[in-house]
This record gives structure tokens, sequence and C-alpha cells, in this order.
């Protein structure tokens, strides 16, 4: 199945019905070539209604991939772009539902996306920033970067972004069944694929805004498996699975 969107932006929802309205009419108002899929975990506050609301409006543009339950925000970015490398998108983006990331910063991060494979909205660079964050909040973000950089490698400044430009022709070239974190180190996995695999990895300076609706879902036990997670990833990735021999990525396939 084929479709003339250019991007697909994948947005995963748990208990969102207090930012997704919103952020869709922010998303909308990008150029039509630029579509979305949220993918719910069985929201109970009616997020997915919401959703299928405004899919009569703009069947084309909105799309909803349900899933039963909260299956972790890993899992949903990998059937985001199994959706989306189905359809033909050339690139797959993702962003979260809470309006942190504004729809605002995609047309540069889509403009860089011409000569990138990886494009990361980042917090961490000249011009980039965060608002409303407490001190916990930056110290917990500031540890999972610095040990993601030097336990497994990373050359970003925000490797833990969800605000993301894929090339579909690098992730079409991953083994996402490999992928095996589930929730948010899923972030770190993915990077670390890509730059093994010798993708062209760009940052862009967005400004992250502290969620002002609905709840964080990273709670402790999140946290924990995800820094022991990157002991995981560390021993795996020196195994050389998923792409640790690295190859080039077919760039002309990508503008075609
Ligand atoms: N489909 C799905 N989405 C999830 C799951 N967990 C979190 N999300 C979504 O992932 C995005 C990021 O989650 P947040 O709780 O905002 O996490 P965060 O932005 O890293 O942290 P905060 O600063 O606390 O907001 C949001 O759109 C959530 O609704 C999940 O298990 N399944
Ligand atoms: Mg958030």
């Amino acid at each position: 199945m084929t479709t003339t969107g250019d991007a697909l932006v994948i947005v995963p929802t748990y208990n969102e019905a207090e930012n997704i309205g919103r952020l869709m009419t922010g998303l909308l108002a990008e150029p039509a070539s630029v579509h979305v899929l949220v993918v719910d975990d069985g929201s109970q506050d009616g997020t997915a209604d919401i959703v299928r609301r405004a899919m009569r409006r703009h069947p084309r543009r909105l799309h909803l991939l349900e899933r039963e339950g909260k299956l972790g925000l890993g899992t949903a970015y990998i059937a985001g772009f199994r959706y989306g490398l189905e359809r033909g998108y050339r690139h797959l983006l993702t962003m979260d539902a809470d309006l942190s990331h504004h729809p605002g910063h995609l047309g540069e991060i889509m403009h860089m996306a011409q000569i990138a494979d990886l494009v990361i909205g980042s917090r961490y660079i000249a011009g980039g920033g965060i608002r409303n964050w407490g001190p916990h909040r930056y110290l917990l973000s500031w540890g999972a970067n610095t040990l993601a950089r030097s336990i497994l490698g990373l050359n970003a400044r925000d490797c833990t972004s969800g605000y993301r430009c894929y090339r579909s022709a690098l992730i079409r070239q991953l083994d996402l069944d490999a992928v095996t974190s589930d929730g948010y180190s899923c972030l770190m996995e993915l990077l670390a694929i890509c730059q093994r695999r010798g993708a062209v990895v760009r940052e862009i300076p967005i400004v992250f805004v502290d969620r002002r609706a609905g709840h964080s879902k990273i709670s402790s036990m999140e946290i924990g498996k995800g820094f022991l997670t990157l002991w995981r990833l560390r021993g795996k990735l020196a195994d050389g699975s998923n792409g640790a021999s690295g190859s080039a990525i077919n760039r002309k396939e990508a503008k075609a």
C-alpha cells in the first residue's frame, strides 16, 4: 500500500485526551504531505475517540493505531515505523503528545532531513532549551544523557529526545524485531543502532516545554529499567547485533 504522504508523524499516546486535540490542530497546519499516526495504548480517557472524530474530517492525513493495553513507548514507535514503512512514507517522525514538542519546529527538522538520515530535536545544543522543569527532572535527563554518551558511545548531545525524524531508508535497514527496549530506553537503543549503521545524525535546537495537562508516564520503575537497559545494550551492541558492522544507507532510494 502506498500513499502520497511524504512524512508520517508517529505520536504515541496513553491518556492524552487533554492534549491530543491541540497537537493534531498544530500538525494539520503543516503542509498536506505531513500525515499523523496516533498509536494509542487503550487510553481510558477517550484519547482514541477524539482522534477518531478528527479523522472523519481529515481521513487522508490522520491515522490511528489502537493497541490493547499499555505496551510501552518503545513498542509504540516500532509499531508506528512498521505502519509507515508499509505505506511508503519517506520520513518517519516521532513526537510526544503532551505539547512538549512544538509542531513549529517541524519545518526546520524536515529541512535538515534533506541532508541527514536522522534529525533530533535537541534541547542541549545552542538555541535549544527546556521550560518549567524542576531540578529533579534536569538531573534525571542529564544523568541519562551522560551515561548514554559514555556507556553506548553516542555522539548526539540529546540522546533521549523523542522528537526525531528518521529517513525511512534507514529504518528499513534495521532489524526492528531485535530492538528489545520496550520503554523510554528505546530512544537510546534506536540512536545507538542508527549510529552504528553509519547514519548521518544532525541536531536542531528545540525548546521543550514541560506538559501543562495530563500526567507524566515516567514511573520510578521505568527510570530504573532505563538505567539497567543501558548496560544490557552495551553488551548487546558489543555483540554486533543489529548493524554493528555498519553499512551505508541507500540515500538514492531515500530521495526517490
Ligand atoms: N502508546 C503509548 N504511548 C506512551 C506510553 N507511555 C508513554 N506514552 C506517550 O509517550 C509520550 C511521552 O510520555 P511522557 O509521559 O510525556 O514522557 P516525557 O515527556 O518523557 O516525560 P514528562 O516530562 O514527564 O512528560 C506521551 O505522548 C505519552 O502519552 C505507552 O506505554 N504507550
Ligand atoms: Mg512529556
